[in-house]
């Protein structure tokens, strides 16, 4: 099913995006949510859900050999986390500038971690960083049939 993406004409691509466990304390979940909608990308599938140790170790094994690993995985276990797949024109990309940097101090004003947060162990949100970490990651965190494919009627007012 993921295959059809790499055919259409536009790139239309997949993100999957996670609010972490101080994003969904500090009450952020709307407007996060709100600066993907508005800027034109469809939702797919959204969940909420306590992470297990097991599926963040997976999720993060590209770090597994840092000093802030074992921290990492605590900080995200406490949950809950809110997962998402963005789907888009570009999205990878696009989604990691409206993210930001990794540390919150290096983002830009404007982006999520600029504009929320201060340092990055408390950075809020993940995005994926390439296209084929992001079928990794919504192959991990979703099941096929939590993906929704719907007919977005703003489609054609934001794609030419
Ligand atoms: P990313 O989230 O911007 O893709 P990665 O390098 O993939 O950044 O790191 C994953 C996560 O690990 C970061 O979002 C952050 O929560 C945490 N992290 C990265 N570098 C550090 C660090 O130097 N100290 C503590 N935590 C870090
Ligand atoms: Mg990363």
């Amino acid at each position: 099913f993921l295959f059809f993406y790499f055919f259409t004409i536009f790139i239309i691509s997949l993100l999957f995006i996670m609010i972490k466990p101080d994003g969904v304390q500090r009450g952020l979940c709307g407007v996060i949510i709100k600066r993907f909608e508005r800027k034109g990308y469809k939702l797919i599938g959204l969940k909420m859900l306590n992470p297990t140790e097991e599926i963040l170790k997976e999720h993060y094994k590209d770090l597994a050999d840092k000093p802030f690993f074992k921290k990492l995985v605590n900080y995200i276990s406490q949950g809950p986390v809110i997962a998402m797949v963005w789907e888009g024109v570009d999205i990878v990309k696009q989604g990691r500038r409206i993210i930001g940097e990794t540390n919150p101090l290096d983002s830009a004003v404007g982006t999520i971690r600029g504009d929320f947060g201060l340092e990055v162990g408390r950075n809020i949100i993940h995005g994926s960083d390439s296209v084929a970490s992001a079928n990794r990651e919504i192959n991990l965190w979703f099941k096929a049939d939590e993906l929704i494919q719907w007919k977005n009627h703003s489609t054609e007012w934001i794609y030419e």
